[in-house]
């Protein structure tokens, strides 16, 4: 497309609210509500902006990915890498990649994807509506047997729900993670409140099952699956900032932070990086794996809000 051509096209977009853009790999339509805006600095790679009176937040339509998000009175709440490859394929490293259907490495074939499909791949635009209340997106994807709804609810507080839907004759196995990056002042000064005396699987080196002894804090690498539905806190000692998570269709919670060694063998974060954030993970990982039946519906879900 040339430079005139290109821009005449972005003008369309400011317009009217609506978006066209063609690759060899999707089409889409959508029509956008007055505090969503599309950036138009990539048509093959869309990215919504959402200026409403409750919150500042990008979307990714890859990965139906929340890149960022703030109530407007607020710091940003979530981590995003500043070396994050936005990339058809590639995972964005940051915001809230949705890993779906299953949770970390296949349970069969080694040769898929790490954390499935769903953060590697655009999603369907669905639907974006406004009310006083925020702004909720509705996303779409179907791959073969899997099928799963997203909705994303954007405002004083963020929400995640991500349904799997099983339209098919068989049953059907899932596992996933909605895996936030929260933005933290400094790793060593954060702690995590509601874990104490909950049994979890460390993944650091030999796996091990232990039991959470106290609040947990951040002295090295922690890659941890808790057998846990419980709401938490993220206290951020430095900022005073506490962070109210909540779950629900989640058994298990994955506390995920890289330490010093992981954070510089990862080329898409900065190799301080893993000083700046911590993942806390709505999951349903491993042997608590879900049998969706012929029909029914798995959701997952998280909220994040800011405690007063
Ligand atoms: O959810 C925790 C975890 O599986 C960790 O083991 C760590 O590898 C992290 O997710 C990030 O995985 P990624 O594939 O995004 O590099």
């Amino acid at each position: 497309m040339s430079s005139a051509a290109r821009s005449d096209y972005f003008d369309v977009i400011h317009r009217n609210h609506e978006y066209s853009a063609i690759s060899v790999t999707y089409v889409i339509r959508m029509n956008l509500p007055q505090s969503v805006q599309l950036v138009a600095s990539d048509p093959s790679y869309p990215i919504f902006e959402i200026n409403h009176p409750t919150c500042v937040a990008r979307v990714a339509l890859h990965g139906a990915h929340v890149m960022s998000w703030r109530p407007v009175e607020e710091e940003e709440v979530l981590y995003l890498s500043p070396v994050a490859v936005l990339k058809e394929g590639k995972a964005i490293r940051g915001g809230v990649p949705v890993c779906w259907p299953w949770f970390n490495a296949h349970p069969a074939d080694p040769d898929m994807p790490s954390h499935g499909i769903a953060r590697t791949r655009f999603w369907n635009f669905v639907a974006a509506s406004e009310s006083d209340e925020g702004v909720v997106f509705n996303f779409e994807m179907t791959e073969g047997i899997w099928s799963a709804a997203l909705i994303l609810k954007l405002g004083e507080a963020l929400e995640v729900i991500l349904e799997t839907r099983n339209p098919n004759e068989i049953p059907v196995v899932v596992s996933g993670a909605l895996h936030p990056y929260f933005a933290v002042s400094d790793i060593e000064h954060v702690r995590i409140v509601n874990l104490d005396g909950e049994e979890y699987l460390d993944t650091v080196g030999k796996p091990t099952r232990r039991v959470q002894k106290s609040v947990l804090t951040f002295k090295g690498e922690v890659d941890s699956i808790y057998d846990s539905s419980n709401s938490l806190l993220l206290v951020d000692d430095l900022s005073g900032r506490t962070l109210l998570i909540e779950k629900s269709g989640s058994p298990s919670t994955v506390v995920w932070n890289p330490w010093v060694e992981k954070s510089a063998a990862l080329e898409d974060l900065p190799d301080d990086g893993y000083r700046k954030f911590c993942c806390i993970e709505a999951a349903i990982a491993n042997d608590k794996a879900v049998i969706v039946m012929p029909g029914t519906v798995c959701a997952l879900s998280i909220k994040i809000s800011i405690e007063e």
